[in-house]
């Protein structure tokens, strides 16, 4: 859109720029706590956060609306005259900014210094994504488009700092973690003074070992909640990627937040004589060759009749740990060789490749079942991203299995096309073993003749059937088999799971939910990971979780019942990494605490974090207070935010510890914070999770309120930088003065739905506070001609008695009151 002159505009910035000069001369919005005891008892103060940004780009509106709220509730507060607290923090910790260092580094190994990009690849990179766009991402959460996912694998990220206007000379310094902690920590602080936010900069710190203060802090807070037994070790199925060599959490992902581990039987089902052609193999000879199928109902196994392969798909067939052959999918396989299947983790050793036609008509011998031997036949709807490719079949309650079943028993051809013998099908019939109130014990039969299903490739019809039936299923259905009898579906599941697996005859497998791309552009899998992890799942810490949460105020029930969902289903939450940049762990320094875990209660480091850093980001400046890193021990910490803790030994001065601890006290508790809907699942959570850890016994150190917003469009539309709809801080700021756009902001949404950033509002503001000057001007320069005296005319009046409407509390009750006595 074209712009029109920009007289008003720079008018207008002309004055913030002086006022914000004023304000930092003045220290306007540096806050102490009160020296004095009566001042500090009555607390009359009001601390805001915004969770601390991340520092791979710079800040854009996305952010910048969510931290509008923040800002605003902070003028108002003061208004109405409390003291207020606004500290702002960045955040540097975790995976991104030292693998956009390390592929930077890589590039320039292989394409030189500047890289020469190959041609062909030259094309992949006109859809790059950028840095802003990882950070949208956070924030636009689950509706990211999947340009931005595909794209990011191929985006050279040296095109990616280009184009956020870095030269060349500049870019090579990028290849160096360290430099992304000294060069956007201050962009950001210097974006946000343009857009004048009541902010105590003194307070502002990054994250990561590189800031010594900070480092013991979370250190201080990790050895804490290990000795309350909050944080334990062993192997836990995590989503992993291979090529990080480590656990990919949802802000290491490029696409699958919040996609979680799926616990899957593995039905082992063993190839018996006589052996098809392909398993006459000189490679098989002497072994145990099993086809693994994945399920989900480990309690219809009694009514399997055949097992379904697709002809067009290829398996591997590949050693486990005691020498049997399992048959799967190679995306399979590469799961389970991180569980534990195979002999030497994360590798497939693979006999032979087979093309699914090979394995059609090849005898089976099946776990329950009353058909000693079954078949594998040809499904041609299966697939390949899901389970092991193999498929057992239970046409008794399962849809598509009864659908694909009648498709081979009444197409003589379609047996033909495959080899598939009249023995392997026709004697197969379907086995009662289920009963499902309203539709008998042959349920899956019944809901295809119902629905007049005639064939395996009646998509909507089988997914309605699937939807009649399986709920319905496992609520209300009960077993007819022989042991189990009478008994309900969903009591039996675990146990006959159970038996099968100690009876060798089954196996527990996971695989993501759904696909997960990490952001180094690796498919991840899940593996059985030693870990340190945060036991979120506790009964106990759950509780109090929840306790913290009733008291919580959410602004609306969305928000709450969020997270009531997620304490629900909160389990542990892996805490410890190889790769990236943080705090070490400090019982096993080998380990790296990743950054969901390392920003759950540092909105009360920002009640100190001036005395100790005095306001230089990184921590290595000079502590006002004359403090050394090595100064803050434990006791230290201790004494500072816990009020029942003894003076520690130490030669810090006493009257500055009491400083300290007199600061954590006044502000504490945080009033609001306000985030992105998309954190309550996760950081939002262990927010709560962690204060209640930390302060068990002191719920007046918990957290009082949270505020989630919606996502920003802006000008209606998704903002993404590949579309060209996108504005970062300070190009908002050029573009609308910082008012112009804070109206816009104000103007966009304040609820938990979608808030939408209009251009046309934010000039429209840009004219009114212009037309608004020029009024006071005016008004300034006439006033000697205005009217004096009572305002008591008739107009006065009628004015002063209008409804108390949309102005808020004006006419004020005193004004009203004088008003209506003159009358
Ligand atoms: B179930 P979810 Cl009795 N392609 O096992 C298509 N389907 C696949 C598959 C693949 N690659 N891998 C597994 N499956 C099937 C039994 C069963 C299953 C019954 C009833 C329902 C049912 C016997 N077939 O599934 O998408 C397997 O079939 C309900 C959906 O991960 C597996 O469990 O939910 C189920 O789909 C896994 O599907």
């Amino acid at each position: 859109m074209e712009r029109k002159g920009t007289a008003k505009l720079d008018f207008l910035r002309k004055i913030e720029l002086e006022i914000q000069e004023k304000w930092e001369r003045e220290r306007t919005f540096e806050q102490d706590a009160p020296t004095t005891v009566g001042e500090s008892t009555n607390k009359n103060k009001y601390m805001v956060t915004f969770p601390y940004p991340y520092m791979n780009g710079r800040l854009h509106l996305g952010h910048t609306f969510s931290l509008s709220k923040c800002e605003f509730a902070v003028g108002y507060q003061s208004l109405k005259g409390k003291k207020c607290l606004f500290p702002f923090g960045l955040h540097c910790t975790g995976m991104p900014i030292k693998a956009c260092a390390d592929k930077l580094k890589r590039e320039m190994e292989l394409y030189g210094n500047p890289p020469q990009f190959p041609e062909e690849e030259e094309e992949e990179k006109q859809q790059q994504t950028t840095s802003d766009e990882i950070i949208i991402k956070d924030k636009a959460k689950g509706k990211k488009s999947k340009a931005v996912a595909k794209s990011g694998s191929s985006a050279f990220q040296w095109d990616i700092m280009r184009s956020l206007g870095l030269t060349d000379q500049e870019i090579v310094n990028f290849a160096d973690a360290e430099h992304w902690l000294d060069y956007f920590p201050p962009l950001a602080v210097k974006d946000l003074k343009l857009m004048g936010v009541k902010v105590d900069w003194r307070r502002s710190f990054i994250t990561t070992d590189v800031n010594p203060f900070y480092d013991s802090f979370v250190r201080w807070q990790f050895v804490t909640l290990k000795e309350r037994k909050k944080i334990k070790f062993g192997k836990r199925y995590t989503i992993y990627s291979p090529k990080d060599g480590q656990p990919c959490m949802d802000h290491d992902r490029q696409t699958g937040e919040g996609v979680g581990p799926q616990e899957y039987t593995l039905i082992k089902m063993k190839v018996v004589e006589p052996y098809t052609a392909k398993f006459k193999s000189k490679v098989f000879y002497s072994k145990n060759i099993f086809l693994v199928a994945a399920t989900l109902r480990p309690e219809t196994m009694f009514g399997q009749t055949n097992c379904w392969v697709r002809p067009d798909m290829k398996y591997v067939a590949f050693e486990t740990t005691n020498g049997d052959v399992f048959i799967s999918t190679r995306r399979a396989a590469r799961n389970m060789s991180f569980q534990g299947f195979t002999k030497e983790n994360g590798v497939v050793p693979v006999i032979m490749e087979i093309l699914g036609q090979d394995i059609l008509g090849c005898a089976l011998s099946a776990p329950l079942t009353s058909y000693k031997i079954i078949y594998a036949l040809p499904m041609l709807t299966i697939k390949e991203d899901k389970g092991t490719g193999v498929v057992t079949s239970v046409p008794s309650d399962a849809p598509d299995d009864i659908a694909a079943l009648r498709d081979i028993k009444k197409k003589q051809a379609l047996r033909e096309k495959y080899g598939i013998e009249d023995k392997m099908v026709l004697p197969f019939e379907p086995i009662p073993i289920i009963e499902i109130p309203g539709y008998g014990n042959l349920s899956a039969p019944l809901v295809c003749d119902e629905l007049k299903i005639q064939s395996q490739n009646d998509k909507e019809k089988l997914a309605e059937a699937k939807e009649k039936v399986y709920l319905k299923g496992f609520y209300e259905g009960i077993m007819l088999v022989e042991g189990y009898k009478g008994q309900k579906v969903q009591d039996v599941k675990k146990p006959i799971q159970k038996m099968m697996v100690e009876r060798g005859e089954a196996m527990i497998y996971m695989e993501p939910e759904k696909q997960v791309m990490s952001r180094s552009a690796d498919e991840c899998v899940v593996a059985l990971c030693d870990q340190w992890y945060l036991d979120y799942g506790d009964a106990d810490w759950k509780q109090q979780a929840n306790e913290a949460l009733k008291s919580l105020e959410t602004f609306c029930e969305e928000t709450r019942r969020n997270f009531e969902a997620t304490l629900d289903w909160l389990q542990e939450h892996a805490c410890s990494r190889t790769y990236g940049l943080g705090t070490r762990l400090p019982w096993d320094e080998q380990w790296l605490i990743e950054s969901l875990s390392d920003s759950t209660i540092y909105m009360a480091y920002y009640t100190v974090a001036h005395l100790l850093q005095g306001g230089v980001l990184n921590g290595q400046g000079e502590s006002p207070l004359g403090i050394k890193p090595e100064q803050m021990t434990r006791e230290v910490w201790d004494f500072i935010f816990f009020k029942t803790s003894p003076f520690p030994k130490t030669n810090i001065p006493k009257e500055h510890l009491q400083r300290l601890r007199r600061e954590f006290e006044y502000w504490y508790p945080v009033d609001v914070r306000v985030s992105g809907k998309d954190l309550v699942p996760n950081h939002l959570s262990y927010y709560l999770y962690n204060h209640v850890a930390m302060w068990p016994k002191d719920n007046g150190k918990w957290p009082q309120a949270v505020r989630a917003n919606g996502h920003l469009l802006l000008n209606s539309e998704k903002m993404s930088k590949s579309t060209g709809n996108f504005l970062t801080l300070s190009q908002a700021i050029d573009k609308f003065s910082a008012d112009g756009m804070r109206l816009a902001l104000a103007d966009a949404g304040d609820t938990v739905e979608d808030a939408n950033f209009v251009e046309t509002m934010a000039d429209a503001g840009i004219l009114r506070l212009y037309t608004w000057v020029e009024w006071v001007k005016e008004m300034i320069a006439n006033q000697n001609n205005l009217r004096t005296g009572p305002a008591d005319t008739f107009n006065d009046r009628v004015f002063a008695r209008q409804p108390k409407i949309s102005i808020g509390s004006w006419p004020s009750k005193a004004c009203t009151e004088t008003l209506s006595s003159s009358s």
